[in-house]
């Protein structure tokens, strides 16, 4: 069937996409994601407070379509560690993503399968690129701004989250000393240890 042309508004102002209802990420939804664990429960005593928003127009699970969509990730902190996205792996591993940093100030982790590893740095204009095979997460290292981001990939490419879940990223990315630091993740143990 005939796939026709459409369009959508990306309003940046108000960070949304218009006709578009964002997934919720409450921060309930990464039970276990975070290294210090009493103090995400204690966080959690206190409410459960969303972390992200995603907008996401979704095309057939089609090879050659692409889905896009506005993530808004929030400010704030779990002890020393940001908000961040789950993170995932694709479920089709050989399939990249671009994103295009439009505000705030954050940091995406990418890792592969095979323990390589990388941070970008995000800011308004950034693009980063991630190629085929490696995970991401988005963290917002600003004390008080949105990280707001667009994205686009293969509509086919899935979410493999069940990886990540087990045993995090092998980098996190903590507040020291009030400025964001790359930290080994206790948890990560390489492929072969596994
Ligand atoms: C980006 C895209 C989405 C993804 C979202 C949230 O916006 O990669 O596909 O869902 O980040 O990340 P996660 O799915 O890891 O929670
Ligand atoms: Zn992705």
């Amino acid at each position: 069937m005939l796939q026709l042309p459409f369009t959508f508004t990306l309003r940046q102002a108000d960070a949304c996409i218009e006709g578009y209802t964002p997934i919720v990420r409450r921060l309930s939804s990464l039970q276990g994601q975070f290294l210090d664990q009493a103090a995400f429960a204690a966080a959690l005593a206190q409410g459960d407070p969303v972390l992200y928003q995603v907008y996401a127009v979704d095309r057939p699970d089609v090879v050659g379509e692409l889905s896009s969509g506005l993530t808004i990730l929030h400010p704030g902190r779990v002890g020393d560690e940001y908000y961040m996205t789950k993170g995932h792996f694709h479920a089709v591993l050989e399939t990249g993503e671009v994103y295009y940093c439009l505000g705030g100030h954050g940091m995406m982790v990418m890792e592969t399968p095979e323990g390589d590893w990388r941070v970008a740095k995000m800011t308004p204009g950034v693009v980063v690129y991630v190629p085929p095979r490696w995970a991401h997460r988005s963290v917002n290292v600003s004390k008080d701004e949105d990280l707001v981001f667009f994205w686009v990939y293969p509509a086919h490419a899935g979410h493999n989250y069940g990886a990540i879940e087990r045993q995090g990223f092998r980098k996190l990315i903590v507040a020291r000393d009030g400025a964001p630091a790359v930290i080994d993740n206790p948890r990560w143990l390489p492929p072969e240890m596994r």
